[in-house]
């Protein structure tokens, strides 16, 4: 295995600026001709990345090279003594159809496409396969195909060039038969831009939605940050099997279908928010991404931190910014400080990798925004809008580093980073604990922070910690609005003279991703719940409190008592609180944030048990409620048509929890009703996992008789069964699943809804005592990492969090994990496992 190091980073002796194919595509034989205006600005030997490639030709300014000059491998290729400035000729050939990893140039459902990001390109033709290259394009595609399509504009059927000077990784091409939904838009600088969102045949009917969130996301970048599109025209495709959710190819964009296609009818309401999102995300990363780049793949952060802040400050405003906060916090948690908890853990800016593609993590991705959200609330609106428009006009055209943005940061508003810089290269979720006293008037608040060890890394520094807090008095009126205390030590102490004891509103918005270790009283909770000004903590008190009733119902078989039920009925009732902040506070902490939460406390977790525990405590709530459910459903009903507006779709929220509950009393007969009187799929898949959890035994044929022909509607269909499987079925449910003929082991939004199901889905049944689910992971990865090792990679974390179980569990993953050890593996499979045992 090949370490690569950021240590090591060195620019390339000769560099490519033009890059001129022509690609004649063939299912099996696809040639690719290359010719690439070479220009040497070092010294050293010219060193191509070429993988499973045929070579045709080769040839420096139109003469073959002869043997003795070159030196070509199953991954290099290594040119001697080459002139100062020349035309690298190549000639390549490649088969498409073969190419089941969905990297480099393959084929989906008869169409050619590409994914180049990160290192794709190079399994196309011959190329400095590195986002330090900034080359301009030129492409021919010559196919017997209708829709020929790569980067930039097209000057002629078939012939496109792109005059911005990009990175291999965002080069794309797609040719199929396809169909277009056509807009328009203006640009702020006045430059006409067509807009295209392409699909197979027949899904035209569910494209309007990702339109319109194009369109805003474009206003919204012109109008947030001053960033204007830049071509005549802006492509995005819709591909079946895509190994992530889409990427962000200049001018052409490449999504993965399940993140365009959307009708009310057959996607949700998450659904819809998150084409919004990940449209937003691609857009953004015009700027954010491809007009400035990473200087190398230790950077991404750069990039994808910086683009999903974006991306969630857009949502936040096209939406409601509290529930766009709650969600992107619950998020962050469930994925990101789970792997900041185990083997995985690594720096935002990851120093080594084996295989990049490792790295597309949450914690490059969700903790990257973090740190920006941070870095703002730290300089200010004013500071972080003067360092923006220093960073793109400094660094347009350029591949960059985190040095470099963070300069500009230091530039505009004259702020030492250095300390705030630990955020990128210390791994593990800080823990901050806080300590209160109040006595003879004067209040004492003591805020203490350590940073874990991790993988690599002990003996860590004091980070910069924003912490918003404010103060309520006993009534529930604040008497301190929110302040932004700047933790630099490991020790912080304030005081000041109050009249009588407060209480405390810490880390309002969640102002920085930290742990808090805090044992607040439950009366303060309860204020902080139904009064602070802050709607994050208010809804953070509640969680607070559920979390803890739960984990003393599973230590301490303690009873759920009526304060917190009385509590959570009243935000469950109050009819001023917007209905997707109310479905929010109802939700109780997932069976795994409760399982990480009591390997924290020192108490080894039983999946079993905290399922059984939950499904306890929804009970509770359904009881204390039951009078007004009916009621509550009704109110939130949302007459008229379907639409996927913020305000709707949080009735629905509401009304999906209130159904469950409903569901635990009367065992399945409203969410009968609401099955049967749906007319969109928010509330159908509400309903039908509500009645695969009350073991009706018609639903899933029902549902399957009516959708098995709309591929995205049945991955939610396969999903459901497992997730919402009895845990002591799940596994055996999975694998009569994945016996289907309808199971394609190449599509990888199938795999995950099966695999992703069980390991995510149900943690109850994945950690089935008798090993059967590690087992059947196992076998699975090992069969999808012969195909697409990327997939198999990204499914094997589900094994990250082994540590925290017993003895008889953690002896059947690591047996399970050993195994796999032993069989030839991937780069990238093998990677992962050998991390995850440590
Ligand atoms: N940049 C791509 C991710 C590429 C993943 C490569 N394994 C999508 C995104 O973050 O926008
Ligand atoms: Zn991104």
């Amino acid at each position: 295995q090949t370490v690569i190091h950021l240590a090591d980073y060195a620019p390339v002796p000769v560099t490519v600026t033009h890059v001129d194919l022509h690609l004649r595509l063939d299912p099996l034989a696809t040639e690719v001709s290359a010719r690439l205006t070479c220009r040497r600005q070092g010294p050293g030997v010219m060193v191509l990345n070429g993988e499973g490639l045929d070579m045709v030709s080769l040839a420096i300014d139109g003469v073959p090279l002869e043997a003795s000059r070159y030196m070509l491998t199953d991954t290099t290729l290594t040119l001697h003594d080459v002139p100062d400035a020349f035309l690298l000729e190549t000639v390549a050939r490649i088969a498409p159809q073969e190419n089941k990893a969905l990297e480099g140039l393959y084929m989906s459902n008869g169409m050619y496409c590409t994914q180049c990001e990160a290192e794709g390109f190079r399994k196309i033709t011959w190329m400095l396969d590195r986002p330090d290259v900034m080359a301009t394009y030129d492409v021919e595609i010559e196919a017997d195909l209708p829709v020929l399509l790569s980067n930039g504009d097209e000057v002629a059927p078939g012939k496109w060039h792109d005059p911005w000077p990009k990175p291999t990784y965002l080069f794309a091409l797609v040719a199929g038969n396809l169909v277009a939904t056509t807009d328009q838009f203006t640009t702020c600088e006045g430059r006409a831009v067509t807009l295209n969102i392409w699909v197979r045949p027949g899904d035209e009917g569910r494209t309007a939605y990702a339109m319109d969130a194009l369109k805003r996301s474009m206003a919204w970048d012109e109008t947030v940050y001053g960033r204007a599109y830049d071509l005549s025209v802006f492509n995005i495709v819709a591909v079946d099997d895509f190994n992530m959710g889409a990427m962000e190819n200049k001018g052409l964009n490449i999504f993965n279908s399940k993140y365009v296609l959307a009708s009310p009818d057959t996607a949700t309401d998450t659904d819809f928010a998150l084409i919004e999102g990940i449209v937003a995300h691609e857009y953004f990363h015009n700027w954010t991404g491809n007009r400035i780049t990473c200087r190398d793949w230790f950077q991404l952060c750069l990039k994808e931190g910086l683009t999903v802040f974006r991306d969630q400050q857009f949502s936040a405003d096209m939406r409601s910014a509290p529930v766009q906060r709650i969600g992107d916090v619950l998020q962050l948690r469930a994925r990101q400080f789970r792997e900041d908890a185990g083997p995985l853990a690594h720096p935002v800016r990851p120093e080594s990798f084996v295989e990049i593609n490792n790295f597309y993590t949450a914690t490059v991705y969700e903790k990257g925004a973090e740190v920006i959200g941070m870095l703002r609330r730290l300089v200010g609106d004013a500071g972080y809008a003067a360092g923006c428009a220093l960073y793109f006009e400094r660094h347009d055209g350029q591949a960059c580093t985190i040095e470099d943005w963070l300069a500009c940061f230091e530039e505009a508003t004259g702020r030492d980073l250095s300390q705030f810089k630990l955020w990128y290269s210390q791994a593990g979720t800080p823990l901050v604990s806080v300590t209160e006293s109040y006595g003879d008037g004067t209040y004492r608040l003591t805020l203490r922070q350590t940073v874990p060890d991790t993988p690599g890394q002990t003996d860590k520094a004091p980070m910069v910690i924003p912490v918003a807090w404010g103060l309520l008095n006993t009534a529930g009126d604040e008497v301190r609005p929110t302040e932004v205390l700047e933790l630099t030590e490991a020790e912080t102490t304030l005081t000041f003279d109050l009249d009588a004891r407060p209480v405390l509103s810490v880390l309002r918005g969640f102002s920085a991703p930290v742990r808090l270790e805090y044992q607040q009283s439950d009366t303060d909770r309860l204020t902080l719940l139904a009064h602070d000004t802050d709607p994050f903590n208010r809804w953070e008190a509640g969680r607070a409190l559920s979390k803890d009733r739960l984990l003393r119902h599973i230590t301490e078989d303690a009873p759920f008592d009526a304060a917190w039920l009385d509590a959570l009925a009243a935000v469950a009732l109050n009819d001023g609180l917007d209905p997707a902040f109310r479905a929010l506070a109802l939700a109780l902490p997932s069976e795994d944030d409760l399982a990480q939460s009591l390997h924290d406390a020192g108490v080894v977790p039983d999946p079993t048990a905290i399922h059984a525990a939950r499904k306890r405590a929804f009970a509770a709530v359904a009881d204390r409620l039951a009078t007004d459910l009916p009621r509550l459903m009704d109110d939130m009903a949302t007459p008229g048509p379907y639409t996927p507006e913020a305000s709707d779709a949080g009735k629905r929220a509401l009304r999906a929890v209130v159904l469950r509950l409903l569901t635990t009393q009367d065992g399945g007969g409203a969410a009968r009703a609401t099955y049967d009187g749906a007319d969109n799929m928010t509330d159908r898949m509400a309903a039908f996992t509500c009645l695969l959890e009350a073991g009706d035994p018609n639903v899933a044929d029902q549902f399957e008789a009516q959708w098995s022909d709309d591929r995205l509607v049945m991955d939610k269909w396969f999903m459901a069964r497992v997730a919402h499987a009895e845990p002591t079925r799940a596994v055996q449910i999975a694998r009569d699943l994945t016996a289907r003929p309808d199971f394609d082991a190449n599509n990888p939004n199938r795999v995950r809804s099966v695999l992703g199901g069980l390991t995510a889905g149900n943690p109850a049944g994945f950690h089935n005592p008798d090993g059967s689910g590690y087992e059947f992971l196992a076998e699975w990865l090992l069969i999808l990492d012969k195909s697409n090792p990327q997939t198999a990679a990204r499914l094997s974390t589900a094994f990250d969090a082994w540590r925290r179980y017993d003895a008889d569990r953690q002896a059947l993953i690591s047996a399970a994990l050993t195994r796999l050890q032993g069989q030839p593996l991937s780069r990238d499979l093998s990677e992962m496992v050998g991390r995850i045992l440590g």
